[in-house]
């Protein structure tokens, strides 16, 4: 026979261990990660990276599930379900999140950074940490960057030697005002398309060209339309990587530091595979016969900047981010 204390402690211990359970899979979660990019490029696999970190450290508690190659939706619309807390976590372009929160945009600002050398210490330093921190008020928060390489004009008409070759062509920019202005202010015809329609674009000739880094001319087939490449390296825009804040707030303080540390090494996982795929994506468009325009004026591609840095001098803390950016040797 049971006792009264008997029942009683056990009722406690079933109750505990439902309380339990409760608690463990209202902590215990699947994270859904957003990559427009395809599932080998280089961003995609620092995901899984950063995943298999997650699940380790948690204890298995943690998974991140990646949706690649657009599965949900172009990356404009991710970071609007990112900010809405549909998407857990998100590998973007910062130009396309500077339409989100405005001191983002430096970072694509035009010819601002004077080698990768000189943008990476930026990043690495306080200035990349403060503006991943300024993502907050706007529901993200930032990660980690990742590599991004220039950006580089190409286009399927004629080599592009100097600003007056540009002139007329019909270039598709990412979906944000500073790279539409950045492409009228040289001449052309900006036409802001989401990544996955540039190809077609550019095999109906809807485009004449576009703007990227070698790996991504490369991997999307655009380099087999658009046979002129010419060195511009404009933008270093980077990819960064943000959360949603509503799946940030749901974590521990401890789960978040495993997020965190887990995003910054799989930032240096990144940087790694990133080098490579550079250089080889080079190669195979020099084999597949793309002309690279390497000797031209960049001069008067730089000046042409000018209203687009009188433009950003109206925001007092875009302009005082730029002297700083500057500065950084
Ligand atoms: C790539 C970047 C993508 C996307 C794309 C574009 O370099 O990795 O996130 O922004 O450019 O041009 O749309």
């Amino acid at each position: 026979m049971y006792s009264r204390a008997d029942l009683s402690r056990s009722v406690v211990i079933v109750v505990a261990l439902f309380l339990a359970a409760v608690a463990t899979s209202a902590v215990a979660r699947e994270f859904r990660a957003a990559d427009t990019q395809n599932e080998d490029y280089p961003t995609v696999q620092a995901l899984r990276y950063m995943g298999r970190l997650i699940t380790e450290r948690s204890g298995g508690r943690h998974q991140i599930r990646i949706f690649h190659s657009r599965q949900l939706g172009e990356e404009k619309e991710t970071i609007e379900q990112t900010r809405a807390g549909a998407i857990d976590i998100n590998r973007i372009n910062v130009a396309l999140i500077g339409n989100f929160v405005p001191a983002i945009n430096v970072l694509a600002m035009p010819f601002l950074f004077r080698s990768i050398e000189h943008l990476q210490k930026v990043l690495d330093g306080p200035i990349g940490n403060e503006i991943l921190n300024s993502f907050e008020p706007y529901g993200f928060v930032g990660l980690a960057f990742y590599d991004s390489g220039a950006r580089s004009i190409y286009n399927s008409v004629r080599p592009v030697r100097s600003i007056a070759d540009i002139k007329g062509l019909r270039l598709r920019v990412q979906q944000s005002q500073l790279m539409s202005d950045m492409i009228r202010a040289l001449g052309a015809e900006p036409i802001e398309l989401p990544y996955g329609q540039v190809l077609t674009g550019l095999a109906t000739k809807l485009i004449d060209g576009a703007e990227n880094n070698w790996p991504s001319f490369v991997t999307t087939d655009h380099y087999k339309y658009a046979g002129y490449y010419t060195l511009t390296e404009h933008s270093m825009s980077p990819e960064v990587l943000v959360m949603s804040r509503k799946a940030w707030e749901s974590l521990s303080a401890e789960d978040q530091k495993i997020f965190r540390e887990a995003a910054l090494r799989s930032s240096h996982f990144m940087h790694e595979k990133w080098k490579d795929l550079e250089e080889q994506s080079r190669r195979r468009a020099e084999a597949a016969g793309v002309t690279i325009v390497t000797d031209f004026d960049r001069k008067p591609f730089e000046v042409a900047m000018a209203g687009i840095y009188a433009k950003a001098q109206h925001d007092p803390a875009a302009a005082a981010l730029i002297e700083r950016i500057r500065k950084v040797e």
